[in-house]
């Protein structure tokens, strides 16, 4: 076989399947087949469990609002950065995670090699124009062999992707609406961010970008 299965039908230039280095694949639209029902199933529990800005363990509103659902969720605080079972707002479990998330996160972690993945944790970012993510690695999970599934939605942005240094070189990956990216092995621990959000306006989520991210944290 010359290419992956997923290229075989594809002339253009762009596959829908890239490898960005060991462990890490994007899948370009991959969310877009089931988009009307992952919309709904985010309108429910943001509704539930509002987005917020969480101050930093240095006491700075993030530019980026969050919210949960799964049974574990992720926060940030002048204590640290933690995950929890209840959403600190409300002292109520995080929302359940919607079987339409569970199963977009399976799929994709299969499509890129990573069997049985199943998350405990979906952490949603909600970007407005300007908000950005400083370069940082995700190192509050239990089990570093569990990959990442993170999904696009809304408008654009500019990924950034750096090395297991934080004085790396850093890529740059356009990201956009559908888009879904799953990252495992070596990928693991390498730096990442998010450039500033432009401003902009999506027909289905308005002047925002909005980014779910899956993961096996306890
Ligand atoms: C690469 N979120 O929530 S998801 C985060 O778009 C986070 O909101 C970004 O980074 C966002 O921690 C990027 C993509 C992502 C997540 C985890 C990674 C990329 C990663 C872990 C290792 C390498
Ligand atoms: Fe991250």
């Amino acid at each position: 076989m010359h290419a992956s299965s997923g290229e075989l039908f594809d002339t253009g230039a762009e596959p829908r399947e890239r490898s960005l280095g060991e462990g890490a694949a994007l899948l370009r639209s991959f969310a877009l087949a089931h988009e009307r029902e992952i919309l709904d199933a985010l309108d429910g529990v943001i509704r539930a469990a509002p987005l917020r800005h969480m101050l930093t363990p240095g006491g700075l509103r993030m530019s980026v609002a969050m919210s949960n659902c799964g049974a574990l969720g992720w926060i940030s605080d002048r204590r640290g950065y933690r995950y929890a079972a209840r959403d600190p707002e409300s002292g109520k479990p995080w929302p359940q995670l919607p079987a339409a998330f569970a199963r977009l996160a399976h799929d994709a972690a299969s499509q890129a090699g990573f069997a049985d993945f199943a998350p405990d944790a979906c952490l949603i970012n909600r970007y407005e124009a300007g908000a950005k993510l400083s370069l940082h690695q995700d190192r509050d999970e239990k089990d570093f062999s569990q990959p990442i599934v993170s999904v696009s939605l809304g408008l654009p942005a500019m990924f950034l992707f750096g090395g297991l240094r934080r004085n790396d070189r850093v890529s740059r990956i356009p990201l956009a609406h559908g888009d879904v990216v799953v990252w495992g092995g070596a990928s693991r621990m390498r730096y990442h961010g998010v450039a500033p959000l432009k401003d902009g306006t999506h027909p289905r989520l308005g002047a925002c970008r909005v980014n779910l991210t899956f993961r096996k944290a306890g």
